[in-house]
């Protein structure tokens, strides 16, 4: 039984010596060491074995497993440590290389604008507030003195939702809610920017979506000097110290009386250009002294104070600012146009 056992102990050392991987080696585990693997099966053999025998066979079987064993992690240890070293080859990083540059966004033209904007408005003593895009007919239509039948609510021009609900056609609403909340508390002072719709077919003047900017002031004695100095310092900041302003007679159902407010053509210094068709101004907002119905409107008492307003299209000032001729180019979303204005 000892040959057996030491026949055992060399055939499993030659065995080991070639064992080519790790699987290879857990077959020969198995084989030699395992619960029903050679050494176990000689071992079942020592019951027949004397009580003189028993002990001295036992300890030789318990040699051969350890040698057999000692081996085996010796192998398994190689096996590790090469498949480390295969890996730490293989996952091997080239930290020299030149690395992916990932595109790094900007603020969007138009969005530059209107933080431009509210920046000068707010050096000016303005809050900024906005409001909901999906408008009542009241706060869009009625509360700005256009009642039902006006040409200027026409179905044609406006998203309507249901017949009392629809997308907001200028940014006005905004601010009858924020006279609401003022509770009759004057001096309003606010802008309000944001996407208005309109049922417009696109054009490269014209888009169903555009944003626009309206400010509103109210308080004791405010007076169309006021609304004049306000939006002079507004172009002076936005244009340059150079700017004039000039307000030509309109019409807005909301203000009375109401202009329109030419700034200097920055292109030729107001000589005349292409650009100004030769008049040196170009229109850039409309303005007025707030209707007395609207005050009322808002919960204000237009014998006790007044107050004005005044509305701009920021793709129109976008368009100007930077020469560009379609404002389908502000919403395309292509990069090649957009990424000109991160450097600006
Ligand atoms: C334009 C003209 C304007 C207003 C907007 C306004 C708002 C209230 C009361 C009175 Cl709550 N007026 N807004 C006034 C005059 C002109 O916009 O051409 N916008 C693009």
């Amino acid at each position: 039984m000892k040959e057996r056992l030491e026949a055992l102990r060399s055939e499993a050392l030659d065995k080991l010596q070639t064992v080519a991987d790790a699987a290879a080696l857990n077959d020969l585990r198995v084989h030699y060491l395992g619960k029903k693997g050679q050494l176990t099966e000689i071992l079942r053999g020592m019951g027949s074995l004397s009580a003189e025998e028993r002990p001295i066979i036992g300890q030789v079987g318990n040699e051969v497993r350890a040698a057999i064993e000692a081996v085996i992690a010796e192998k398994q240890a190689g096996f590790e440590q090469a498949e480390t070293a295969r890996r730490l080859q293989a996952e091997t990083i080239d930290v020299t290389l030149p690395g992916k540059k990932s595109a790094v966004g900007a603020v969007h033209p138009l969005n530059k604008i209107v933080e431009e904007i509210e920046d000068i408005f707010i050096g000016m003593g303005y809050t900024v507030a906005e409001g909901p895009e999906v408008e009542t007919d009241f706060f869009n239509f009625e509360a700005l003195n256009l009642p039902k039948n006006h040409p200027a609510r026409d179905m044609q021009d406006s998203f309507y939702i249901t017949d009392e609900i629809l997308l907001r056609t200028q940014t006005s609403p905004v601010q009858i809610r924020t006279m609401k909340a003022m509770n009759g508390q004057t001096p309003v002072k606010v802008i309000c920017p944001g996407k208005v719709y309109r049922r417009d077919d696109d054009d490269a003047t014209h888009s169903f979506m555009f944003h626009q900017i309206e400010g509103l002031v109210i308080g004791p004695n405010i007076r169309m000097s006021d609304l004049k100095g306000t939006l002079l310092q507004f172009v002076r900041e936005m244009y340059g110290s150079q700017m004039q302003i000039r307000l030509r007679p309109s019409f807005f159902p909301f203000t009375e009386p109401s202009a329109e407010v030419d700034v200097t053509c920055a292109q030729c210094g107001g000589s005349g250009c292409r650009m100004c068709k030769h008049t040196g101004w170009i229109e850039i907002l409309g303005c007025g002294m707030v209707h007395p119905k609207v005050l009322e409107y808002g919960g204000y008492d237009p014998k006790e104070v007044t107050g004005f307003a005044f509305g701009m299209g920021v793709e129109r000032i976008a368009l100007l600012k930077y020469g560009i001729d379609d404002i389908r180019h502000f919403y395309a979303n292509d990069t090649k146009f957009l990424s000109q204005f991160a450097k600006i």
